[in-house]
């Protein structure tokens, strides 16, 4: 038995993955090599993600009274192989914990610590949380690469300016609270390492693990006319970097691969009206990457199997 954790911030794409995963399973639209087996314990659940799913609504948000794991079990068809995907669906702090408290939840650690291959989401269609160096050479333009001059150094004037060892500006103790450091602020991708480096860490002895990276709303990602564009592996490189150079940097312990996912086809509410004239619900789902066919969601689940291709 396989076990597989989903892992993501807030809003980075889970739940409507999960909706539209159990809809393939359970709807024998498009052929996929995954079936369910048994009902889990979180049915109810799973029924009233992909009911609104099927309507074309965006999922809940998870509150504290509907937190709770879901679990999936599944075979696959060709080798019979039973795998079980949990995916908790908690609020973001259960995430965020081991970055910004240097704990973490310990259903959260033990679903960590079990798993055999870990889907990591992230949301393409948001905001970067973080500049990227990229961008601030928009900013500044290129004459800044062509500054030869030495840096002076920064002038000392203890009396009205903190300066941290990078030259940056910090405000004095106390005058701006509201300025102070926040954890919870963190850049979504150095909460992503911080949560993928427990895994290693001890107590748990370190093991090389399957690591799916799901980009999410892979529909926001531009393709030209003919449908090339970008590949998954390039978007993940260059949005989100660290994360990136963290996995490739660490490749003894983690094997990638990296998926553009669009699990509702478009966005909402602006696309519902195109997505409700799909007359098969199941193709509104798109994926790209590792030769995934058109539609099928169970790629990556696939892959962590054992034996898989
Ligand atoms: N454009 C687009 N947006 C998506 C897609 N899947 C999810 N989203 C959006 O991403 C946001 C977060 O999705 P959700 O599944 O609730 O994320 P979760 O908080 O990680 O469970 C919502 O605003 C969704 O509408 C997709 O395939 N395409
Ligand atoms: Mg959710």
């Amino acid at each position: 038995m396989t076990s597989l954790l989903v892992v993501g911030m807030p809003n980075s794409g889970k739940s409507t993955f999960i909706a539209a995963l159990r809809h393939l399973l359970v709807a024998d639209e498009v052929a996929i090599d995954l079936c369910s087996i048994e009902l889990s314990e979180s049915e109810g659940h799973l029924n009233r993600l992909e009911n609104r799913w099927l309507d074309c609504e965006e999922m809940e948000r998870t509150k504290p009274a509907t937190e709770g794991w879901v679990e999936l079990k599944v075979q696959d068809k060709r080798t019979y192989a039973h795998l079980t995907l949990r995916i908790p669906d908690l609020r973001g702090e259960a995430f965020e914990q081991p970055a910004c408290i240097g704990q973490c939840d310990a259903d959260l650690f033990d679903a960590l610590a079990d798993a055999d291959g870990i889907l990591l989401f992230t949301n393409a269609d948001r905001e970067d949380d973080a500049l990227l160096i990229d961008d601030l050479l928009d900013l500044l333009g290129p004459d800044i690469l062509d500054a030869n001059e030495p840096e002076s150094p920064p002038e000392e004037d203890s009396e009205t300016i903190n300066t941290l060892s990078n030259g940056s500006e910090v405000a004095p103790a106390g005058e701006d609270a509201e300025n102070a450091f926040k954890p919870e602020e963190m850049p979504e991708e150095v909460k992503l390492v911080e949560f993928l480096q427990v895994a290693n860490r001890r107590p748990l002895s370190s093991r090389r693990r399957k690591i799916a990276i799901i980009i999410s709303a892979w529909d926001v990602v531009g393709t030209n006319v003919k449908g090339d564009g970008i590949t998954a592996e390039l978007w993940f490189a260059t949005r989100r970097p660290m994360l990136s150079q963290f996995i490739e940097a660490n490749s003894d312990l983690w094997d990638t691969r990296v998926y553009g996912v669009s699990a509702q086809g478009g966005r909402l509410p602006e696309d519902k009206s195109a997505l409700e004239k799909v007359r098969v619900p199941s193709k509104r789902i798109r994926i790209v990457g590792h030769g995934a066919a058109e539609h099928d969601l169970s790629a990556p689940l696939r892959w962590m199997l054992p034996l898989a291709d």
